[in-house]
């Protein structure tokens, strides 16, 4: 009825062809599910903050179609072009004013269900050998035993779940993050979820402290990282996100540096690295502060201690995604738009090197291996056909591996010579590249499924099976003998994408990336 009248109001109003009123078709036939806010409901939050490169036609496109598997209808039938592209013009425009989103606001989204937990497994096989595959085509996890390859369970997630689950450090429980900033709490052990909770409303990864206390929820809007305990879900802090000149910024991703007990920041929008301590000592890091000031000299800065304490290091640009060498005395960081990477001391607090990195480097991807006595490190690179490997004694860059096209992700596993190296967009996407680790030559390139998307491998605990998704609808996990690279099995599931091995990160393999 109300788009009637909306629909009707239109045309009355001029006899010429009115623009059509994407906000009155929100109201009309988005907001029931996507909130009149556009912060999300049932459906995600409809703001440029979550739409990210979901804008112009690819946006209309997703409106005329909706989105399989979903509760996202097509209304190519019920709405026309022009109504369509004034309503993602409409989504695609930033809101008047912030959300408000404290801890008031988080405390009030927290649900935990009534589940017993379990005094030990309820299932037979190896828990530490559990595999969890994110199917992202009906926002589901699929629990994967990796020994008998029996799925235990598969449960609901929150809508459009990015980056890796963390595990606890005993590997029971894990944690999963949506982009509209839920969290979601798993018991492994019951095969039950926990509860969840929204910490923020557009995030882009979690980390969990070095000791299984703390979750920390990088978020972009708010302009914050929120803290979270790991028993109970409630909310132990928000730390506002401001410079040293008070402007504020975005975090790109947070990650757990264990040697440290702190939490790393990647600021997508200023030139610092925030390090923030996890233990009630507040780390030994936090102590003699001192960071390079505007004319590259150093300086002490005030010493923060204590449980979260901050240490700001001052960068030359601002840095939006990491790579940490094994230690975590060294990160490595680039700006997606340079065409460089720089090496941060941690222990120091400033850049110590620089390396050429073209293409936009996919560092989060990273993994390390030894070759030759030395450390070295790959990422894949976002825009190009192209792996770069690096020498992490000398940070040289050793070669540019050329593939069949950009890729997204790396894996190894110790008990590999091979790491497998996705072909992720372009005209040969669904490539495998699997390389020698020692040679760095390819020396197989699986095609399981021409013309779709295959990507991301995961290794079983003892590295026997590596496991890739076909990344579709109705896709599959692909089972291979990591070995002999021949395919042993296919289990069916709804657009498999990242998967993870609970020994293989809760141990820091050196294959995974962290
Ligand atoms: Fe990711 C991990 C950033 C787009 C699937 N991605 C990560 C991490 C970061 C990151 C910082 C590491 C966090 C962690 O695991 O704790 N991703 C970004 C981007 O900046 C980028 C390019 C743009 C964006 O929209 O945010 C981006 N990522 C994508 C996708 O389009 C992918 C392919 C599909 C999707 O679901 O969004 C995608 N990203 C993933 C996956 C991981 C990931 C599956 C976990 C990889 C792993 O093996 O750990």
């Amino acid at each position: 009825m109300i788009r009637h009248i909306v629909l009707s109001s239109l045309a009355l109003a001029s006899p010429v062809l009115a623009a059509p009123d994407g906000a009155a078709i929100y109201a009309d036939l988005c907001a029931s599910c996507h909130a009149e806010t556009r912060l999300g409901g049932t459906g995600p939050a409809l703001i440029p903050e979550s739409l990210g490169r979901l804008q112009g036609e690819k946006l209309a496109a997703v409106i005329a179609a909706g989105r399989p598997a979903t509760q996202m209808p097509s209304f190519a039938s019920t709405l026309s072009a022009a109504e369509i592209a004034a309503v993602a013009a409409y989504v695609s425009a930033p809101l008047a004013t912030l959300p408000v989103w404290t801890t008031t606001e988080i405390s009030a989204t927290r649900q935990m269900t009534d589940y017993q937990p379990a005094a030990a497994p309820v299932f037979s096989g190896d828990p530490l050998n559990i595999t969890l595959v994110v199917e992202t085509g009906d926002h589901h996890v699929s629990v994967l035993d990796g020994d008998s390859l029996a799925v235990l369970d598969r449960f609901e997630t929150p809508v459009a779940v990015h980056g890796g689950p963390k595990f606890s450090p005993d590997g029971r429980f894990v944690f999963i993050m949506s982009r509209d900033g839920w969290v979601q709490k798993y018991d492994i052990w019951s095969l039950s979820e926990v509860g969840r909770i929204r910490a923020g409303l557009n995030s882009r990864n979690i980390a969990m402290s070095a000791d299984g206390k703390w979750l920390a929820v990088a978020n972009y809007l708010p302009n914050t990282l929120t803290i979270l305990s790991t028993e109970d879900m409630t909310v132990k802090k928000v730390v506002e996100i401001t410079g040293r000149d008070h402007r504020p910024s975005r975090v790109s991703a947070v990650y757990q540096a264990p040697q440290r007990e702190t939490f790393v920041l990647a600021l997508k929008d200023l030139p610092e690295i925030w390090e923030i301590a996890t233990d009630e000592d507040g780390g030994p890091y936090s102590e003699g502060l001192v960071h390079s000031n505007e004319n590259g000299m150093e300086e002490a800065v005030g010493v923060e201690r204590g449980l979260f304490a901050r240490r700001r290091i001052a960068l030359s640009a601002p840095l939006d995604d990491f790579f940490f060498s094994p230690d975590y005395r060294n990160l490595i960081g680039s700006n997606r738009e340079s065409q460089t990477g720089v090496v941060v001391n941690l222990d120091v607090g400033r850049e110590i090197a620089e390396l050429p990195l073209p293409g936009m480097p996919h560092l989060g991807s990273g993994i390390t291996w030894d070759r030759n006595g030395h450390k070295v490190m790959a990422t894949p690179h976002l825009t190009e056909g192209m792996l770069s490997v690096i020498d992490m004694n000398d940070w040289s860059l050793i070669t540019s591996i050329p593939t069949d096209g950009p890729g997204f992700f790396l894996r190894s596993h110790d008990s590999t010579p091979y790491l497998w190296a996705d072909v992720f967009t372009g005209e040969n996407k669904g490539h495998i590249h699997i390389i020698d680790k020692q040679s760095l030559e390819i020396i197989r390139t699986l095609i399981p499924e021409p013309g779709k998307t295959v990507a991301h491998t995961e290794f079983t605990r003892d590295g026997r099976y590596a496991l890739v998704s076909i990344w579709e609808m109705d896709g599959a996990v692909i089972v291979y003998d990591a070995a002999t690279l021949e395919e042993i099995t296919r289990l069916p599931m709804s657009k498999p994408a990242g998967k993870y091995n609970v020994w293989n990160k809760i141990t820091f393999e050196d294959g995974t990336s962290h």
